[in-house]
């Protein structure tokens, strides 16, 4: 909202005091400073060793990596609400240099993606190019916030130099394998010396030195962490590329563009994420992150504990993944996926006698009738099948299989409720457990069983029944044979049960099974990370040697990969690295011993992920050209720390968006490192936080089109834009929404200091806050009577009074370290608002006490601010005469002689008399006070084990029990 601001403007008028804090002199300041710090690398973090190595009395105090989620270089620029993070860690971070710690702190870009592409699509601009411009745009906004980075370490992943260890990275992936018995990550040689040397068997008998090359390949690639495999794959026409399904949104489209998506079949590369699920699992406990992200990220990787189970069908068998083998008695039919293998292999040509007309959806033949349904499910994505809660739909594939509790000939159904990508893509029905079951079996005529006794009443008869009945507190019933009775069994010794039996007789086991799938890895795109792959004659994958990396993109002449018809499942990819001719088809010598050889070399891209996977490690020794990251150095930022296996970031924050998708795959990237040696610490982060969302009004007229927020007028509590009237409604800021406020404006009008102070206190940073231009100027005002006690207005000079601190007044020093004691807490605990609300507190102390504030008291209050407001403090640090930046300056520590809170007397009564007195803070909470009052020897004696009928308390004065 474009409003003018007396405040701002008041210091160009006539008679104005010529030394007012205003935003011009704000500028001034500001300017100045960030110039100082960059010329004298006031933030440079130093390394124990190495390029960046420096002061050792530095190096020698304990680290903190205070690290931001980076940004995209967006063409829009930066909107108010991108540094909220950034001047949070930014504030944070200049806390944890004044409390005595190296702190590394600085910022790249995530510079890989797809709006650079489209925008070179439409316009023929390189992405680079394009890219490489919104970061200087966004450098320099970002650089007039005066956020303290350390700017040697920064970097884009789309330099050379940083994707050519992208590369690597994938290279160690590629070259490695998970050994499940050690549970950890190896590189292949080691598995290709198992089985060379016979230790391990080759799968299908032989040896190793009898394998073709290409079967050798074949063999590894089962193994490998990263793989090429022709699995179904997450295929967008629409897009024209391939997606990883945390790219697809829950109804099944593309996250981007909202294309719809399919199963295709098209060989792809993928990362073995799902061999880590345990790991990436069980560590979470040990990470101080978000209770919420934590739990999405064990959802997503979904650990479900069951059994594998068997049901023999003509001499093979059909297996099912179930969570409730205690429930194997009241199996009465199976679900086959409709992708299923064996659908095709079970189904007969005729429908065997006593068919039911209900099962054969109509059709003359169970090929017929499977072919007819298959086509149908095709059509509908993993989400729709799931959710068509009420009618079940499904065909008889005309075979029966035998449920091996019991004996019984159990008819097999194709439904599209059951998925192929979960379990092993085939159920055992259990209509009385389970409510999808249920409502099949209804719409089938299939039996229902009762297999646990009901506890609500409804009988044990199901043909009375509305549900199924599954609950987890029922014993077992009906379910015995010769060898086994799970009857009056709880569900979990139940479970035991059936699985020991199964392991014993053979029939199935205990299992436990993933929601988690490998990561799909390969992209159609061309603006990402070329593969470091060529394929020879044959087809097989030769990685390329560390020596011919990086392996740089190629120029071509359209940049974007072909798209088709969004609905039209049956298209294929086409890369647009492809095309480039001569940059595919090249002689190489990998250094194998083969010398030259003609290869084709990979032309999908890496996914945008992957540069965000381990950001983090090249921030510690960004030039190194020989390794990733010196291990030296690694170990200093990122080892473990005391009582964990793991190290890591010392604080992230970043959007909650990221949940799963980037931290998963960091984590995971962690993982390999850390097994094959490469780095010291198992997780990347080890604290992470969750900022708010900064939100705005949107403003809509009568069609419902957002019009510009700045050009809307509010009367009477009305909104209007040219003359109409508007809707006004809190929503996201952005350009499309025509309410985007930029930090430039703010700093502009008020200064950067202003826009710290402003986003800060808005309210706790874990919670979302709106956008109010019009309140900014109250901390404009804060930074204006800090100024002013500090500084004489009129003539400029310091206006402090030279005096120790025990002249100072008890009430000022009591007020002072309050305050220093409250910020310090806050600041630590990252309440950012509420230690701005103890400095503005004392700040109104100073100026309602009046006359010069002493300079002890000062000096504090400066160093106080210093880590909110750094431009304005360090500029009156110099005016109190000191030489040295503020940024490197101790944290006031409080004195608790004036910190302890005076207390009152509490008297406790019981029936009205006085029995016993309390020395209490005057802040105390009725339920502590209760508490004290209660376990007070006086009062305990006094009521002699007699209970209690009432407390009346009235803090912090009165507490009156009435015994019972
Ligand atoms: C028998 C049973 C009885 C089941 C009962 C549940 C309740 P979670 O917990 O998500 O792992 N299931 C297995 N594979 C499936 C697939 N590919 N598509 C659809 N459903 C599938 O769920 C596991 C349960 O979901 C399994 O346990 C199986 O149904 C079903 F009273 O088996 B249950």
């Amino acid at each position: 909202m474009s409003e003018t601001n007396p405040a701002a403007t008041a210091p160009v008028t006539a008679d104005a005091a010529p030394h007012r804090y205003t935003a011009a002199m704000a500028a001034e300041i500001e300017a100045r400073w960030q110039d100082f710090w960059d010329a004298e690398g006031t933030y440079a973090a130093p390394n124990p060793k190495g390029d960046l190595a420096g002061d050792p009395e530095l190096v020698a105090r304990p680290k903190k990596f205070i690290m931001d989620m980076f940004p995209y270089p967006s063409g829009a620029g930066l909107h108010v609400g991108h540094p909220l993070g950034y001047i949070a860690t930014d504030v944070f971070a200049r806390f944890q240099r004044m409390t005595g710690h190296n702190v590394l702190h600085t910022l790249g870009f995530d510079a890989f993606g797809l709006p650079a592409e489209q925008y070179a699509v439409q316009t023929g601009t390189h992405p680079r190019a394009s890219t490489e411009a919104n970061m200087k745009n966004m450098v320099s906004q970002l650089r007039r916030l005066g956020l303290g980075h350390d700017k040697r370490r920064s970097f884009a992943t789309i330099d050379p130099e940083y994707y050519k260890w992208t590369q690597w990275i994938f290279l160690q992936i590629f070259n490695s394998w998970y050994d499940d018995e050690a549970k950890r990550a190896r590189p292949i040689s080691e598995l290709v010396a198992q089985f060379d040397s016979g230790e391990r068997a080759v799968p299908g008998g032989g040896t190793w030195s009898a394998l073709t090359e290409a079967e050798r390949a074949d063999l590894l690639g089962e193994y490998r962490l990263a793989y090429a495999s022709d699995a179904p794959v997450n295929w967008c026409p629409g897009l024209g590329t391939v997606l990883a399904n945390e790219e697809v949104t829950a109804d099944g489209r593309s996250e981007r563009g909202n294309f719809p998506v399919f199963k295709s079949k098209l060989r792809q590369w993928n990362m073995r994420i799902t061999a880590y699920a345990d790991r990436l699992l069980d560590d979470l406990d040990q990470l101080d992150w978000p209770e919420a992200i934590k739990l999405q990220q064990r959802n997503w990787i979904g650990r479900s504990e069951g059994a594998r189970v068997d049901f023999p069908v003509d001499g093979e068998h059909i297996t099912v993944f179930t969570t409730r083998p205690d429930t194997l008695f009241g199996a009465t039919y199976m679900v086959l996926a409709p992708e299923h293998p064996l659908v095709e292999k079970f189904t007969p040509a005729a429908w065997p006698e006593g068919t039911r007309d209900a099962w054969t959806g109509g059709h003359a033949t169970p090929t017929e009738a499977v072919a007819a349904y298959r086509a149908q499910a095709a059509s509908k994505s993993d989400v729709e099948r799931q959710a068509e809660a009420k009618d079940k739909t499904g065909v008889f594939i005309g075979a029966y299989a035998t449920n091996p509790v019991n004996g019984e000939q159990v008819p097999v159904f194709v439904a599209d409720y059951v998925l192929m990508g979960y379990g092993t893509g085939a159920i055992m029905a259990v209509p009385a457990g389970d409510q999808r079951d249920f409502e099949f079996a209804r719409a089938f005529e299939l039996p229902i069983r009762c297999i646990v006794e009901p506890t609500d009443g409804r009988g044990t008869d199901p043909s009375t029944w509305e549900s199924a009945f599954a609950s987890y507190d029922a014993k077992i019933m009906n379910s015995s044979n010769g060898e086994v009775s799970l009857d009056g069994l709880g569900v979990v010794e139940a479970k035991e049960r059936i699985t020991e039996w199964l392991e014993r007789t053979g029939a199935g086991a205990g299992t436990v099974n993933f929601r988690l799938r490998d990561w799909l890895f390969s992209r159609q795109r061309y603006w990402g990370e070329p593969f470091p792959i060529v394929y020879d004659e044959d087809g097989i994958a030769h990685p390329l040697p560390a020596s011919m990396l990086p392996l740089e993109l190629p120029e071509v002449e359209d940049y974007s990969p072909r798209t088709f018809d969004p609905d039209d499942a049956d298209t294929k990819p086409e890369t647009p690295l492809s095309r480039n001719e001569d940059w595919v088809h090249v002689t190489l010598d990998l250094g194998d011993g083969r010398g030259p050889r003609r290869y084709r070399r990979e032309t999908n891209t890496m996914p945008n992920w992957a540069g965000s996977c381990w950001y983090e490690l090249r921030y510690l020794d960004p030039h190194n050209s020989e390794q990733l990251v010196d291990p030296e150095i690694e170990q200093y930022w990122m080892g473990p720390r005391e009582g964990l296996p793991h190290g890591g970031v010392d604080l992230y924050v970043g959007g909650a968006e990221h949940a799963v998708l980037h931290l998963l795959y960091a984590r995971f990237w962690s993982k390999v490192l850390f097994d094959l040696g490469h780095v010291s610490s198992a997780e990347p982060f080890h604290k992470l936080f969750n900022q708010g969302m900064i939100q705005a009004y949107v403003y809509r007229d009568s069609r419902g089109i957002a019009v510009p927020a700045a050009e809307v007028e509010e009367r009477d509590g009305a909104y209007f834009h040219g003359g109409e009237k508007v809707s006004r409604l809190l929503g996201k800021m952005g350009k499309s929404l025509k309410n985007a406020v930029t930090p430039d404006e703010i700093c502009a009008e008020y200064g950067a200091d202003t826009l710290r102070l402003y986003e800060m206190a808005m309210g706790p940073l874990d919670v979302s806050r709106p956008w109010d231009t019009r309140a900014v100027v109250g901390q404009f005002r804060l930074l204006q009577r800090l100024w002013r006690n500090v500084v004489d207005e009129n003539t400029g000079r310091l206006s402090v009074a030279d005096v120790a601190e025990t002249d100072v007044d008890a009430d000022t020093l009591r007020a002072l370290h309050k305050a220093i004691d409250g910020v310090r807490q806050d600041l630590e605990g990252m309440r950012f608002n509420t230690a701005i609300a103890k400095v503005t507190e004392l700040n109104n102390h100073l100026t309602k006490v009046g006359g010069p504030v002493p300079r002890p008291v000062a000096e504090r209050l400066v160093l106080l601010v210093a880590p909110l407001a750094p431009h304005v403090a360090e500029e009156l640090w110099r005016k109190l005469g000191h030489t040295a930046s503020v940024v490197h300056e101790d944290f006031p520590v409080a004195d608790p002689a004036y910190v302890v809170d005076e207390t009152v007397t509490c008297v406790v009564q019981i029936k009205g008399k006085v029995k016993a007195r309390l020395e209490v803070s005057p802040s105390v909470s009725e339920e502590d006070l209760e508490k004290a009052a209660l376990a007070d020897e006086k009062v305990v004696a006094a009521l002699g084990g007699a209970g209690i009928r009432k407390v009346i308390v009235r803090a912090p004065k009165l507490v009156n029990i009435v015994p019972a």
